[in-house]
Formats: C-alpha cells, structure tokens, sequence
C-alpha cells in the first residue's frame, strides 16, 4: 500500500526563516513524516510550473536564492506565464496539494486579518474559504489581530479544530481567549471529522490548531513586546502589502533572538509530526 502524503510549504523556508536553518528545517520536516510513515511533499513553483515534491537540489535554491517570489493566490498565473520560482504561502500551497489529490498540509502560522487594516486580509482565509484542503497549524500568527481573523473563519464556514485544546492558539505561545469549534485530542478523532466534512460535500478547508510545546513557547509579555515594536517599526517605514508579513516575523527574530527561533522550529516540527499521524489515520 503506498503511504499517504503530507504537503509543506516553501514560503516559510524562502521568506520566513534565515538560512541555514531554513534549509535543515525543510529537511527534517520531511524526515518527520517519514518516521510517522508518511510521505512528504513540499510545494512551490519551478520556472511556472507547480511541484509537489521540490528535490533536495530546489530546496538548496529555495532557501538561498533572493530571486524566489512569494506566491499567493493572485501571482500564480503570472508566475506560471513568466516561467518564475517561487515560494507558495498556506493559500498556493493549498492549491498546489488539491492539485496533486493531497488532503493533508502542514504549516506553522497561518495568514489572517492585519491589525489596524481590516482591508489587509490574507488570501490563506479566501483559500481556507475554497479549497478542501486540512491545514494543520500552531494558530493564526500572533502579529495578527486574532479575533477578526477567528470571526473571519466562522463566517467562511471552516470548522477550527483544537488538537489538545480548547482555545485557539496563537503561534508563538499557547493560548488565548478565542473558542476552537471542537476540540480533538487524537489523529483518529480529527480523521472523523475530516471524513465527515468531506461526506457531505462540503468543499471548504480545515483548520487542525496545534498549540507549540510548551517548553518552547516564548513568554506572553516578551511576545507581546516583540510584537508591538515589530508592528511600530512597519509603520515607520510604511512596509505594506505582501511584504507585510515577511518584515514583521524577520523584526521579530532578530528582537528576540534565538527565542522566537526556536519556538518557530519547535511548533513546525510538532506540527508536523501531528499531521503525518492525521494523514495516517486517514
Ligand atoms: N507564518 C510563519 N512564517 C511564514 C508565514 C507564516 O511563521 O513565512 C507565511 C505563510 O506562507 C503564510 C504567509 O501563508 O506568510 C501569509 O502571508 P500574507 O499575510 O501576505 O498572505
Ligand atoms: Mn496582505
């Protein structure tokens, strides 16, 4: 019997992280799922053309090359039609993994609705909203507003599941005061609702929130601090748009230090630990 498959994607290893972690990241997301008899598979675009399954060769370009785009929803086909690399964000990766039959994708931070701009919303929850794709995630990023985005999700219809949680969690620490739709606390339980979903027709996504180890989840106060002077120092410069996202979570490393670093490592490699048993379960 062939081993199912788990998608990852390469935003995080072209604009999130700094090389070289980036690249042994990549690597040892996908040994992960190995071990928990899954086979991975991380998306991105090679001159125009989407992959499911970029080779170790690509992920050596994908995390040190300055000339991979970041793709959301809007650039693919200018992607496709100018024959580019480039990086996919939880919505392309979406689209890439329905594309290749993949229903499980794992991530650390999902996008979501910008603080002080309701207009600037990530096209993650438009792709969440269209594609039946289950996202296993450590929540929405914290440098977002958190309860738009939440209210955002109910609105599409997307179930959030909590794995081992009742609140959602908000990326580099483990809690806040937003409900989860269900809480699940095994890959068999989250299986089920899955099944279910798709059973009825449903043609939205899932989101699996999994909160980051304890032990690694960076302190409330200095997250929150991090934060702040992140979003101050946008403001100042006026970074808007896709950069966005990018130059608040690269501020906030380089503020904390090796903190957020290792909080970001820990939640991806849980997460992807997790969804290998979910697509197991499948
Ligand atoms: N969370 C991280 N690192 C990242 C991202 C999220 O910790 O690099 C990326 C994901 O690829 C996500 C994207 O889909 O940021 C959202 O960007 P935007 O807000 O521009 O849609
Ligand atoms: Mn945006």
């Amino acid at each position: 019997m062939s081993r199912p498959l788990v998608a990852l994607e390469s935003t995080v290893i072209a604009h999130g992280l700094p090389y070289p972690q980036n690249y042994h990241t990549a690597l040892r997301l996908e040994a992960i799922i190995r071990e928990e008899g899954a086979e991975p598979r991380t998306c991105g675009f090679a001159s125009g053309e989407p992959v499911a399954g970029l080779d170790p060769e690509q992920l050596v370009h994908f995390s040190r090359s300055q000339d991979i785009v970041k793709a959301s929803l809007r650039d693919l086909a200018i992607v496709a039609a100018r024959r580019l690399d480039a990086a996919t964000t939880v919505a392309t990766t979406m689209w890439v993994a329905h594309h290749h039959g993949i229903e499980v994708f794992v991530t650390g931070g999902l996008g979501g609705v910008h603080r002080g701009d309701d207009f600037d919303e990530s096209a993650d929850l438009l792709a969440l909203a269209t594609i039946p794709v289950l996202v296993v995630c450590a929540g929405a990023k914290a440098i977002l507003d958190l309860p738009r985005t939440r209210e955002r999700l109910e609105t599409l219809g997307v179930p959030v599941i909590g794995y081992g949680t009742d609140v959602v969690p908000a990326f580099y620490t483990r809690s806040t005061d937003l409900p989860v739709d269900a809480r699940c606390d095994s890959p068999a339980e989250v299986a089920a609702i899955w099944r279910a979903h798709r059973k009825l027709g449903l043609r939205t996504g899932m989101l699996v929130t999994v909160p980051v180890p304890e032990e690694e989840a960076l302190d409330e106060t200095v997250a929150n601090e991090a934060i702040a002077a992140a979003l101050a120092a946008a403001n100042e410069q006026g970074v808007r748009g896709k950069n966005l996202t990018p130059f608040l979570l690269s501020h906030i490393a380089a503020s904390t230090g090796e903190a957020s670093l290792r909080a970001n490592l820990a939640l991806l490699e849980n997460n992807a630990r997790i969804g290998a048993r979910i697509a197991v379960a499948l």
